[in-house]
């Protein structure tokens, strides 16, 4: 094997991407929701739907439950635990639904009032319960909270508020779990969020204990913010705990990796790659997507996006990284900066292929489901039945 294949077989190895329940099911806009015969209904579906893409990748043996949605009260956890062996992928972080409920208009662990506080934290930590019998290590909470106009939040007062209940939730972990604070700018808060940015998310993680990490959402962001630069500060401060990874042309739009700008992800791979190789050790990093995909076929659309995760990982692990830290340290500029460029233009595609093949999986994934016949299949069985059962943030 040549050094360029030894690298991508190495770094794909393990690399792992969770998938989210909720990317396949029909979700939609504030506008509406577009239908689709195949799309999943229950949880059961979302099971065989993730296991379609795992059986068909091999990499995505975990998915991402949204409390609400997939564990409402009184959810057999056995009927979950049998889904998971039927469909060979298992539940993987555990994520609280505090935005949805009309309790939650004004915010849920930063309400004004205590009982919208106490019901929300009764949430979270019935969430880190769930994940302790399901074996998840991950609890992800994203906040809504915030306020639309200025002068009627106490933005001061609320921090303390997310600070007491983040520490509640902590002390109810488990010795190996974590809780994963994930941040966002706006929306649907448009004048302040109480969690907008990287450092309040820092904040609120060291505040709340030693199992706190933040959570980073590629579509979380301004426009022009330099993510990569997030990423290498919450590594250096080994307070990175995980992404959520999607792309966007404006806001939090949920477009497919790498649709958009593929380079940005390229490089925040090679922030960690790169510390990787500095440290001599695997950063400690949960790979998720997080994108609903309401007009492309759900599962397609899935494993196009981890073909394209594995794809700009492949291209990152190409980084000659004692090169590049020799031209940086030279200060010659166009080396150290096409030491980037020429692993991001290589085509790993025919590498990332025989990684595959070697693994006894499809050469082509997309291909493969597509040829299985499974959306029409699905399509037949699921169709007529009650659309729109199913919550969901559309
Ligand atoms: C948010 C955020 C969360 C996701 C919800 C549905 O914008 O990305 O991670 O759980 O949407
Ligand atoms: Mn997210
Ligand atoms: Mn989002």
């Amino acid at each position: 094997m040549n050094r360029s294949a030894e690298l991508i077989h190495s770094a794909l190895g393990s690399f792992r991407i969770e998938l989210p329940s909720w990317g396949f099911a029909d979700t939609g806009t504030r506008f509406g929701k577009f239908l689709q015969d195949s799309a999943a209904s229950t949880l059961a579906e979302k099971f065989a739907d993730a296991g379609q893409v795992h059986s068909f990748t091999g990499v995505c043996p975990t998915l991402a439950l949204h409390v609400l949605w997939d564990l409402p009260a009184g959810q057999d956890l056995r009927e979950v635990q049998r889904l998971s062996s039927q469909f060979g992928v298992r539940p993987g972080s555990i994520n609280p639904n505090v935005f949805q409920e009309q309790e939650y208009k004004h915010g849920s662990l930063a309400n004004e009032r205590a009982e919208v506080r106490a019901k929300a934290l009764q949430h979270i930590l019935e969430s880190v319960r769930l994940a302790k019998e399901l074996g998840s290590r991950d609890i992800a909470p994203w906040f809504a909270d915030g306020s639309n106009y200025p002068g009627t939040a106490n933005i001061r007062r609320r921090k303390q508020w997310m600070v007491e209940g983040l520490r509640t939730v902590h002390q109810a972990l488990d010795p190996g779990q974590r809780l994963l604070i994930e941040y966002k700018p706006f929306e649907p808060a448009f004048y302040h969020s109480d969690v907008a940015d990287w450092g309040m998310a820092l904040l609120l993680a060291r505040a709340a204990g030693p199992q706190a990490r933040v959570l980073v959402d590629t579509g979380h962001h301004y426009q022009a913010q330099n993510i990569e630069q997030i990423v290498a500060w919450l590594l250096s401060e080994d307070m990175l705990g995980g992404f959520h990874f999607n792309d966007r042309r404006y806001a939090d739009d949920d477009l497919t990796l790498g649709s958009i700008d593929p380079y940005q992800i390229f490089r925040i791979f090679a922030e960690i790659r790169h510390c990787e190789w500095e440290t001599g050790q695997r950063a400690d990093i949960a790979y998720m997507v997080d994108q609903s995909h309401n007009l492309k076929n759900k599962i397609e659309a899935m494993i196009q996006t981890v073909m394209t995760a594995q794809q700009l990982y492949a291209k990152a692990a190409l980084i000659e990284h004692e090169a590049l830290e020799k031209a940086r340290n030279d200060q010659r500029l166009i080396d150290a900066e096409n030491f980037l460029k020429d692993a991001f233009e290589t085509d790993v595609r025919p590498l990332v292929r025989e990684w595959r093949e070697s693994r006894g999986l499809a050469a082509d994934p997309l291909r493969a489901f597509r040829e299985s016949g499974y959306t029409q299949r699905t399509a037949r069985e699921r169709a007529g039945r009650k659309k729109g059962a199913v919550s969901s943030y559309a």
